[in-house]
């Protein structure tokens, strides 16, 4: 009798670690995929590089997804005690668009020449962000020309762009907001008629902690590698 009740419980015992074991090694499971999905659903169980587009393999555990901190370092444009004013009409400061991949322009809505290809740019971007990042990522305008854009012309600029959804944020300043975070980006703008700006045209990718990570100048420039960065920073 002893002996049957040692063998059912090393029966059970056994039963117990097989089946711990079976659980660890499903959450051990390790997967890599190409962030642009060159290759479809295809996983590597190794890290490495896409052989289509080269661009480094995401972690697909959810173990990968980041843990925000709540510190922000002193590059950080979040920083900035500046308000601003959005084409809903709300008022907010830059570290509201924490937690976010952010990626700005500095336009103005009468611009007849870069402004619109700019915006072309960016909307080129977006469009080339893969579905599964799309909400941790926001495109952010801020006008150059604050006495013209208020709120009210910056969401019909966004309406007559196809640009009016969550993910896109456009900016009225003070002029001296915009001109100390023209600084910030590097970006020179200057008034040169009643209506006209020269500016720089560059388009700026922060972290998610507002940090600079990338930025791209020029029109019409390939952006291959401003998306690679895109998705970099949202991986984090
Ligand atoms: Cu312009």
């Amino acid at each position: 009798m002893k002996s049957i009740k040692f063998i059912l419980l090393f029966t059970t015992l056994t039963l117990l670690v097989s089946c711990d074991k079976k659980s660890k090694d499903e959450t051990a499971k390790i997967e890599y995929q190409c962030p642009m999905k060159c290759e479809g659903e295809k996983v590597y169980s190794e890290k490495g590089t896409c052989p289509v587009c080269e661009m480094d393999l995401r972690l697909l555990s959810k173990a990968s997804k980041k843990v925000l901190s709540t510190e922000i370092s002193e590059e950080s444009i979040f920083n900035l005690t500046s308000s601003w004013n959005t084409e809903e009409g709300k008022t907010i400061t830059l570290k509201e668009l924490k937690g976010k991949t952010l990626v700005m322009v500095m336009v103005y809505t009468t611009c007849k020449a870069a402004c619109p290809r700019l915006t072309g740019d960016m909307r080129n971007i977006e469009q080339k962000i893969p579905a599964e990042y799309k909400d941790d990522v926001q495109f952010v305008f801020i006008s150059i020309d604050p006495e013209n854009d208020t709120p009210e012309k910056l969401k019909q600029f966004a309406v007559d762009n196809y640009i009016d959804g969550e993910q896109w944020t456009f900016l009225q300043g003070t002029e001296s907001n915009v001109r100390e975070f023209a600084n910030v980006l590097a970006v020179k703008y200057k008034q040169i008629s009643p209506l006209d700006f020269s500016h720089s045209n560059i388009i700026s990718v922060f972290n998610p902690g507002g940090e600079l990570v990338h930025q791209q100048e020029g029109l019409g420039v390939d952006n291959k590698e401003t998306i690679a960065k895109i998705i970099e920073t949202v991986n984090q």
